[in-house]
């Protein structure tokens, strides 16, 4: 078999997506997501101008010699950009080699570890009430594990906290809104929040939260312990993780959970917080790490360490990826939860799919490969319009992580 074409789609169904299509010349495709928040257009030009012209006439069925030959081959290794574009290929030619073959993608992969893979759901509100009615919303949806955040008293808006009524989507039309930040304040009111949802729910309900990088080493150190009392699964993303060491005080003050990685791209990200057990879960998703290929090795590296999978999944990643991770999910032994924010019905409508949620768990159906499509005539409809993710400020003005 070879490759005899491919193309990049840019669509925006309610948000901007990226992905590839490769075609064979026995008529089967396969499809890759491509989509890196707000820097969109310079994956699809590395794919356009710099990755397809390479791949034609190749093998598809060479996924680890046409991984090496992106990855080394360009000598510019890593980096979100170039390991985007990379996972784009992978993902694409793993769907062709199940559809080739006629078995699901988790086959390829070890087959099934588990019956179904437990997600978790966003609850959020503008303050504790508001989350709380959130979290029961979810709840009766089914969702065994839900991440809880809220606006905060003192700051006039809160990154993953929806505005209004809709629900929050990680990326605004137009250039960057900014938002409010104030540790101390943050700090001040998170423990109060989980103490209200564990008196209102019990034990039983997983709870998760994501600080989205803001804090200092130490101050995560501090809102782990004051957390312990209301046993999260995990806090995600404590403190910017450039400084892989920084984790070693966040973990030398607290038991609970750390889950990090979906900024992350390559293993070397995690490779320290992996060998010195400073993290519980890792988040580099397939999308932005590089694809299957890269993720296996990376997942079974991991589970040498007892650290599990914890896929991101927010509405920036694809159907594509939400196809390709629920497959991973279920094969790999070392799983431990996925994220699952639902995509909008547009979303849904361009990228027709055989995943599918009941009772808190997901399945990614029996289809050979990854089993979703891409309808390019209803995609034409929605082209790419700019958005980014937003910024965030001190209440003194220095700008700040978000
Ligand atoms: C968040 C995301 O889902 C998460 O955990 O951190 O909203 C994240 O900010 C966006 O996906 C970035 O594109
Ligand atoms: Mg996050």
């Amino acid at each position: 078999m070879k490759i005899t074409n491919a193309t990049v789609n840019i669509a925006s169904p309610g948000r901007n997506f990226v992905t590839l299509k490769i075609e064979t010349d026995e008529g089967i495709y396969g499809l890759g997501d491509g989509t890196l928040n707000g820097r969109e257009l310079a994956v699809a030009s590395y794919l356009t101008d710099h990755v397809i012209p390479c791949i034609i006439g190749r093998d598809p069925f060479q996924t680890e010699d046409i991984w090496q030959y992106l990855y080394r081959g360009a000598y510019w290794r890593r980096g979100p950009v170039t390991m985007t574009a990379i996972a784009a290929v992978d993902v694409a030619l793993w769907d062709i080699k199940g559809k080739a073959l006629n078995t699901p993608v988790y086959n390829l992969l070890g087959g099934k570890s588990r019956d179904g893979v437990m997600v978790y759901a966003h609850a959020n509100g503008k303050d504790v009430d508001a989350a709380l009615e959130d979290v029961a919303r979810h709840k009766d949806l089914g969702y065994k594990a839900i991440r809880v955040q809220s606006g905060i008293p003192g700051l006039s808006s809160t990154y993953g906290v929806a505005k209004g009524t809709g629900r929050y989507e990680p990326a605004e039309r137009g250039l960057p809104h900014e938002y409010e930040w104030s540790s101390e304040l943050y700090l001040r009111h998170v423990p109060n929040l989980f103490e209200r949802v564990r008196a209102e729910f019990g034990e039983e309900l997983h709870l998760l939260h994501d600080c989205h990088h803001r804090l200092a080493p130490i101050e995560a150190g501090r809102l782990g312990k004051e957390l312990e009392p209301f046993h999260l699964f995990w806090m995600e993303d404590p403190t910017p993780a450039e400084l892989q060491e920084g984790f070693k005080v966040i973990r030398g003050h607290t038991t609970t959970p750390i889950a990090v990685g979906e900024v992350f791209n390559s293993v070397w990200d995690a490779h320290e917080l992996i060998r010195n057990q400073w993290i519980d879960y890792l988040r580099m998703t397939l999308v932005h790490g590089g694809g299957i290929t890269h993720l296996k090795k990376t997942a079974d590296f991991a589970a040498m360490y007892h650290v599990r999978t914890g896929f991101h999944g927010a509405t920036d990643l694809s159907p594509v990826t939400m196809a390709a991770a629920l497959h991973f999910d279920t094969a790999v032994h070392n799983f431990g939860i996925q994220e699952h924010m639902p995509h909008t019905d547009e979303t849904d409508a361009v990228f027709p799919h055989s995943y599918k949620f009941r009772d808190g768990m997901m399945y990614p159906g029996d289809a050979p490969g990854l089993g979703v499509d891409l309808d390019e005539k209803l995609a034409a409809k929605y082209p790419y319009q700019r958005a980014y993710l937003p910024v965030n400020r001190k209440l003194d003005g220095t700008l700040t992580d978000w």
